[in-house]
């Protein structure tokens, strides 16, 4: 590909950008380099040379005009969290929630995969803003990717290309990620974090959270420690915007763990008997939350894209998001009919022809789509998206809701007492795996705000920062917990989710406000049954007695088990949330 005149000038725009970039070609010896300018133009030249290349397969146009299926290789399917790295010069400073390693021999290991790695290849200059382009929240990136893949999903998740690099001109400072695919050898794969030096490298894989480093290795893991510096916070939250019939607007940022709910929660469509309500969506991943002049909190989605997993997608769960992703959506990893229209489990209709590693689909191999497909598409596509989605400012939450994947203990939702009580809840969080990662499915682990994979620092700290900026607000958001996911006996979920998490959502808010009920328990504050709207549900008789149910003996085993997870942190520990789950522990043994 030869470099058309005006990359000339987007490399001569920064001389800080362009240094490094030399710097890399030397290592990584591409054929050509590539700047992108994040153009349409440059969008569609890509694609077609991926379609080119059999990289990218067109979907059956009419149906789905300007989609296209990605598969990758069949062992890189999802983040890969054993092999994720936080490299700050202090262990500690990475804490026992990271895998750690001394940034010298990161730096030495990832030089020496990144050593001629490109040969053949081509280099891409990605310049990109996490946020508004004109947001003073936002921060910039240049991502350095010898996949034309990840260029285009870098396109749809982030503001990319000229303006960034003139933002980042402006700055002066930049997240610098260095990313190849390498050989998609498991055993050479790497993805490595120098909160210090603002950098990551990745090697190895082209999928999601492990390519895409705007997303996870720059808006979370870099971005978590940039916030611990400057006074805010990143955080794994979706944004959404809940409009009642009178036109009142009340906005929540959600922490659940990776496939926990969040796009959907983000899209949600009111049941029907919820006549003039309307929620407009501002992120479904990540957000930035600044503390603002008025004492409340202030949340930016950092990204402009969704990259959702698409099994259970359907016109009934997920009408927006099912709408969203009809025209010029990547799909990663789905199966293909026999009219090479794209297809998942949860679909109620087509037949399965080609799995996602292009076989003929046979049930005995397993699943027809991969369980974490996903499907990329700009926000804007989506029906609801916010007007103020893209505001400099951001948006003031009413609640912070924190959730995770629990079959049993945590019920439906309730609320903190206090914004330190709140921080226990989202520290306490603890959540059944998903496929969104490579490891078993289904177990439960401590997922602290759904952070585990991604707090670029010590948990110990980043609570003392949360209480920090918690302190900072007079007027913050009132904190509660969900759930979702709770089962009977024969594993039936026993809430209707979905839609009808509106319910759920609409006491939240009536909390806020002070105009809804609840009862004081051990763990917080509860609905009682008749303070939640379950109009019109049907539900298994006992299901919601079930699911505001608090039983001190298991509660009790729960908060001995986050006090063990505590002590892991040590002398890091904030005293004020020790104090609180000691308090918590107190009054479950005096019930
Ligand atoms: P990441 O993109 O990995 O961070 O995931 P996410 O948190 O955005 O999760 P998503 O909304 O994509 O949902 C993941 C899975 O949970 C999908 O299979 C959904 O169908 C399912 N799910 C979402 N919301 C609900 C709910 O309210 N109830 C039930 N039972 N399942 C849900
Ligand atoms: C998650 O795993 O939380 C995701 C997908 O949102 S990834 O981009 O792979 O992190
Ligand atoms: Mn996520």
């Amino acid at each position: 590909m030869a470099t058309a005149p005006q990359h000339v000038t987007l490399a001569s725009l920064n001389l800080q950008v362009s240094q490094w970039v030399d710097e890399v070609a030397r290592l990584t010896q591409p054929d050509q380099i590539f700047w992108c300018d994040g153009s349409e133009a440059e969008f569609s030249m890509l694609e077609r040379e991926l379609v080119a290349e059999k990289e990218l397969l067109p979907l059956n146009q009419a149906s789905y005009p300007g989609c296209y299926l990605y598969r990758s290789h069949p062992s890189d399917v999802a983040r890969v969290e054993h092999l994720t790295f936080v490299c700050t010069r202090e262990k500690d400073d990475a804490g026992p929630n990271n895998h750690w390693m001394a940034p010298a021999e990161a730096h030495r290991k990832m030089d020496a995969l990144f050593d001629g790695c490109m040969k053949g290849r081509t280099l891409y200059v990605v310049p990109y803003c996490m946020g508004p382009l004109d947001s003073p929240f936002s921060r910039c990136g240049v991502e350095i990717t010898d996949s034309a893949y990840v260029v285009l999903n870098m396109k749809l998740m982030t503001r990319m290309g000229q303006a960034a690099l003139e933002r980042i001109t402006r700055d002066g400072t930049f997240v610098k990620g260095l990313h190849s695919v390498g050989d998609l050898n498991p055993e050479r794969r790497f993805i490595m974090h120098f909160p210090e030096e603002l950098s990551i490298k990745s090697f190895g894989s082209g999928y999601g959270g492990n390519a895409l480093l705007g997303k996870k290795c720059h808006a979370l893991r870099i971005a978590s420690w940039q916030a611990r510096t400057e006074g805010w916070l990143a955080e794994h939250m979706l944004i959404v915007g809940i409009e009642n019939p009178q036109g009142e607007i009340h906005y929540l940022a959600c922490a659940f763990p990776s496939a926990c709910g969040k796009t959907n929660l983000a899209m949600l469509i009111p049941p029907a008997q919820y006549k003039g309500w309307k929620v407009w969506t501002l992120g479904d991943d990540i957000a930035w939350l600044h503390a603002g002049k008025d004492g409340r909190l202030y949340a930016i989605n950092p990204e402009s894209g969704y990259f959702g997993v698409v099994p259970g997608t359907n016109a009934k769960t997920n009408k927006n998001a099912y709408d969203t992703i009809r025209t010029d959506t990547i799909f990663t990893n789905v199966a293909l009919t026999a009219d090479n229209l794209p297809w998942w489990e949860g679909l109620p209709d087509g037949t399965p022809v080609t799995d996602w590693q292009g076989r003929p689909y046979d049930p005995a191999n397993g699943p027809a789509a991969q369980p974490n497909s996903r499907f990329t598409v700009a926000a804007k596509q989506n029906p609801a998206y916010s007007k103020l989605a893209e505001a400099p400012g951001g948006v003031p939450l009413s609640a912070i809701v924190f959730g995770g994947r629990r079959r049993t203990l945590a019920p439906l939702v309730y609320q903190a007492r206090s914004w330190v009580h709140g921080v226990l809840l989202g520290a306490g969080v603890a959540s059944e795996t998903t496929a969104a990662a490579t490891s078993a499915v289904g177990v439960l682990r401590r997922d602290p705000m759904a952070m585990k994979p991604f707090a670029g620092y010590n948990f110990a700290d980043y609570w003392s920062h949360w209480i920090n900026v918690g302190a900072k607000l007079k007027s913050p958001p009132q904190i509660f917990h969900v759930n979702w996911f709770r089962q009977d006996d024969s594993g039936k979920f026993l809430w209707p989710g979905f839609g009808d998490n509106l319910r759920v959502l609409r006491w939240i808010i009536d909390r806020c406000k002070g105009t809804a009920a609840a009862r004081e328990t051990a763990i917080g504050q509860l609905p009682n049954a008749k303070d939640l709207d379950v109009n019109g549900l049907e539900m298994a008789p006992g299901a919601l007695d079930e699911l505001l149910a608090v039983s001190p003996e298991l509660w009790q085993a729960e908060f001995e088990g986050i006090a063990e997870y505590f002590a892991g942190f040590g002398e890091r520990m904030p005293a004020a949330l020790q104090a609180e789950l000691t308090a918590a522990l107190a009054r479950v043994e005096a019930n």
